[in-house]
């Protein structure tokens, strides 16, 4: 079937609508970041930087480090630009600009998420490094997808009784990180975590600065919550997204956090960059020697 031009959009130089690129501009391992800012951050320590380009918060540097391509994209906040990313993403890999039609060998992309998150258990330090195995989301994103993908309902329904979830907030799913893809950054600095994605910053993640929040205790709620030996350690905003996306497109994800807030005990990092810096030239020296 040919996909029409309201559908897959493209520009008039036959880039993909948003990221602004080419089927060729993209490795086929792409590390995504919140900040345009952190891009620079990544590809700095690339040993070539073959491709610059963007649009609005979607920045992308493709280039080369130890011999493996790669690509390091911003995606702006919240799953609703992931969706924007993985969908154009895997559009580039898996659907033929030019025929409009979805190509009959599918391309599997790696994707590694860096990025900044806070914790919600008091003992999991400032500037540690944490691997998303499972991630709940609470931004509805899957329920605008057609899928049968219901592994953790047992772990879903236990959290909403716990929490007292209200029934008119999009209900909470839960996604997992890709196994294989998380062999190759298995490591004693990074531990492993069960993400909260919400779709906001301050009243989703029970901040209150002059607007109070739907359910009060729901940050405690949610840090209580415990079952099969899983409990939640940390709240971002694009985990489940990237994890849910990648699951229904196959490809590969992980998501890995600095967690430079801790919101049981109220601090906050005393040098974000530096412990940023650490998890990217750790990520990078786990993708490439792999
Ligand atoms: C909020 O400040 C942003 O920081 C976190 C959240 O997920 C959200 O995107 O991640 P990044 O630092 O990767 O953007």
């Amino acid at each position: 079937m040919q996909i029409r031009a309201s559908e897959l959009i493209l520009n008039t130089d036959g880039s993909i609508y948003h990221l602004n690129l080419l089927p060729k501009d993209i490795a086929t391992t792409i590390i995504t970041v919140g900040d345009p800012d952190r891009v620079s951050d990544v590809s700095q320590h690339f040993d070539s930087i073959d491709l610059v380009k963007g649009k609005r918060e979607f920045l992308t540097h493709t280039g080369m480090l130890n011999g493996k391509r790669l690509s390091v994209i911003s995606t702006g906040i919240g799953t609703d630009n992931i969706d924007i990313v993985l969908n154009e993403l895997d559009a580039l890999v898996n659907i033929d600009f030019t025929t409009r039609r979805v190509n009959k060998n599918r391309i599997r992309l790696k994707l590694v998420r860096i990025g900044t998150s806070g914790a919600i258990q008091p003992e999991i330090p400032i500037d540690s490094f944490l691997m998303s195995e499972h991630a709940i989301g609470f931004d509805g994103l899957s329920h605008f997808y057609e899928h049968s993908f219901t592994k953790h309902t047992d772990l879903e329904d236990a959290f909403i009784a716990h929490t007292q979830w209200a029934t008119k907030k999009a209900r909470p799913y839960i996604v997992d990180f890709d196994s294989d893809l998380a062999a190759a950054f298995m490591d004693n600095r990074i531990r492993l975590g069960f993400t909260a994605t919400n779709t906001g910053f301050y009243g989703p993640q029970g901040r209150e600065l002059r607007l109070a929040p739907s359910q009060t205790g729901s940050m405690s709620k949610m840090a209580s919550f415990a079952h099969d030996n899983k409990q939640i350690t940390n709240l971002e905003m694009e985990t489940s997204g990237i994890y849910l996306l990648s699951k229904l497109l196959d490809h590969q994800a992980v998501s890995l956090n600095c967690i430079l807030a801790n919101r049981a005990t109220g601090e906050f990092s005393k040098n974000p960059e530096a412990a940023v810096q650490e998890l990217i030239q750790l990520a990078l020296t786990k993708l490439t020697s792999a």
